[in-house]
């Protein structure tokens, strides 16, 4: 994805949990790092920015809130491009389980970074677990309603297995102005219009098949990054603009 931001002078926001300071190692996490770290500064040397949105992963990066080398870091990014206005931000304050349970939701996390070790499909196995019990905790709380039941009496689209809370998050960010609202996070892709007119987004997870949107001039594409691989920019129009005005 970097390789493909450099030569279509894309600027990067990487919307959270991009490092991972509590599942991973500090070595493991250097050894992946330092070959980005490079391309950063290609993306930054043609006139690109580099923008990172903390997680709930990354936290730690809260500290460094303004510049880390090239990257710009914030907690969320409100974007304009053309006539849009698009709201970046990783997702995780609007996670009910993080908020009401912060110390169950450590023990996952930590229950996580023990199954990393272990083998990268345990992890995914973990991951897949964690959320089944975090839809048996949401089955309880309801009453024992089962999930078909529960979204009977929810209207609108939604993305396949994602809580409401986040839905209602997005609907509450983008109703503050936004055309679109982008979130991680829940490891769920997926696209849908929300009641007040507002296009959520959610770009999964970088496990597997990692999404991404891509965007230039108010137009918002999304997709798996591997279309933007091999399939090319979705916007190829703005090249000579750009390189022109790169000289
Ligand atoms: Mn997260």
């Amino acid at each position: 994805m970097l390789h493909f931001a450099i030569d279509h002078d894309y600027s990067i926001c990487i919307n959270g949990d991009g490092v991972d300071f509590m599942q991973l190692s500090l070595q493991a996490m250097t050894g992946d790092l330092t070959p980005s770290l490079a391309l950063f500064a290609r993306v930054v040397r043609r006139g690109r920015r580099i923008y990172y949105t903390v997680g709930n992963h990354d936290i730690q990066l809260e500290h460094f809130l303004s510049d880390i080398g090239p990257m710009n870091v914030a907690p969320f990014l409100n974007l304009r491009s053309g006539e849009k206005r698009i709201r970046i931000e990783h997702g995780h304050t609007y996670d009910e389980m993080f908020l009401k349970y912060p110390r169950l939701y450590w023990l996952f996390t930590m229950i996580g970074r023990w199954s990393i070790i272990i083998h990268p499909r345990f992890y995914k196995f973990v991951h897949d677990l964690n959320h089944d019990i975090i839809a048996g905790v949401e089955y309880l709380q309801s009453g024992f309603k089962p999930r078909s039941e529960r979204m009977k009496s929810v209207t609108g689209e939604f993305i396949e297995g994602e809580r409401q809370c986040f839905r209602e998050g997005a609907e509450m960010a983008g109703i503050r102005g936004f055309d679109a609202v982008v979130f991680g996070h829940t490891h769920l892709e997926g696209s849908i219009g929300l009641s007040s007119g507002v296009r959520y987004y959610n770009t999964g997870s970088w496990f597997g098949a990692p999404y991404c949107v891509a965007i230039d001039q108010g137009e918002i594409w999304f997709g798996p990054v591997s279309d933007l691989t091999t399939k090319g920019d979705p916007f190829p129009r703005k090249r000579p603009e750009q390189a022109a005005a790169l000289g």
